[in-house]
């Protein structure tokens, strides 16, 4: 009898893969300039050579080892370790290999999520049967991404999401672990509570106060006091703290979109007119699209002429964001190849491409 597909047979438990680039502003930084290697980097906002007033975005590991860190303030990484070679963000460098990192790993994957800049989730179809081919897979994986892309990732290997992103942090940098559902356990229980995704420092503290510091307390924590004390995530935690999670890996792109259009009161074909209408179209979506919590990836604009003629065109960007400044940016560039003698009775701008914000994305989308 052939071995049971672990991907077909239970959806839940479906071998699924984490994979982050290791220090990834920082690596794009070092392969465009290999000169770097083996140093430490520290790139981040308003650098100035270190004693610029910016934060730090990431530093390479061997600056991690003087104690420099993400969002610490470039003085204080300088005072740290002023040996550093300090970078400003490029950030449309790294959307760019972005873009290539997660369409080599779409490659990998029947199902695909990406979560931020720099990582995904990803299940792959039925030739990987058990945690063995799993391990190879993740090992193509990684070699796949260094020859593309030439960075390493580390990769995380689960019975589910969260198994697999706690995974791939495990062994940083260049690293690939593999947790099996009979591990889970073994692997969990001597971790800090503030090793699973969504327990961050105040919740941390909250549970040191009631005794509980290791995984394994708060698996034995009452779910009940949990509860009182956290409400939803209480129960949430209990369950992560068994290595439980029902979470699908899916690409949270959605059908819904988001437009606003305007008829001039009289028909226009004064840039001046059609800029200003454009601008407030785009405020409205962009309100609408911070009240519902999305991000876009893709903009559209439509024109109608005064002959009824109607055209619309699309730009979609790499990585999904909530930047208004992309929106009108966008909107003024495929505009651009309708100004000209027609007057314009119509014009709308549109946000598709929507998926739900989360905290992370808050964070690296600031920097669009
Ligand atoms: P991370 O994956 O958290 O960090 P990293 O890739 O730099 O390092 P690691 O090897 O630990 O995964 O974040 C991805 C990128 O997001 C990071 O390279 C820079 C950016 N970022 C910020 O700009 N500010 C931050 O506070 C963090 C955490 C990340
Ligand atoms: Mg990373």
């Amino acid at each position: 009898m052939p071995a049971p597909d672990p991907n077909k047979s239970d959806p839940k438990k479906r071998i699924t893969f984490h994979v982050d680039m290791d220090s990834f502003f920082a690596s794009v930084e070092v392969r465009e300039r290999p000169e770097l290697k083996g140093l430490p980097v520290v790139v981040g906002s308003d650098p100035k050579g270190g004693v610029g007033r910016g934060v730090v975005s990431t530093c390479s590991y061997e600056a991690r080892e003087y104690g420099v860190h993400s969002a610490m303030p470039i003085s204080k990484a300088y005072k740290l370790c002023p040996e550093a070679v300090f970078l400003p963000v490029n950030m449309k460098l790294y959307v760019g290999v972005s873009a290539g990192v997660m369409e080599v790993l779409r490659g990998f994957a029947e199902k695909f999520q990406q979560v931020s800049v720099d990582e995904a989730y990803l299940v792959p179809g039925p030739e990987v049967r058990d945690f063995e081919e799993a391990a190879l897979y993740a090992l193509r994986i990684k070699d796949e991404v260094r020859k593309q892309a030439g960075i390493t990732c580390s990769v995380g290997v689960g019975p589910n999401k969260l198994l697999a992103k706690i995974a791939s942090g495990f062994q940083k940098p260049d690293g690939m672990t593999v947790v099996r559902p009979e591990d889970v356990r073994d692997f969990l229980f001597p971790m800090q509570v503030s090793k699973i995704p969504g327990i961050g420092e105040k919740t941390t503290e909250a549970l040191k106060g009631m005794g509980i510091s290791t995984v394994e307390e708060l698996s034995n924590c009452n779910v009940q006091l949990l509860k009182e004390k956290f409400g939803k995530l209480g129960l949430r935690m209990k369950q992560m703290a068994n290595g439980l999670d029902f979470g699908e890996v899916r690409e949270k792109e959605s059908v819904k979109s988001i437009s606003r259009h305007g008829t001039f009161e009289e028909d226009t074909g004064d840039p001046v007119k059609i800029f200003g209408s454009l601008d407030s179209l785009a405020e409205a979506v962009h309100g609408s699209l911070l009240s519902n919590n999305f991000l876009y990836r893709t903009v559209t604009l439509t024109v109608r002429f005064e002959d009824f003629s109607t055209y619309t065109r699309s730009k979609t960007v790499p990585i999904w964001t909530s930047d208004i400044f992309v929106i009108k940016r966008l909107i003024r560039q495929l505009l651009s190849e309708f100004l000209g003698s027609r007057k314009f009775r119509l014009v709308g701008v549109g946000v598709s491409k929507l998926r739900e914000r989360d905290e992370r994305q808050t964070m690296i989308t600031d920097f669009l």
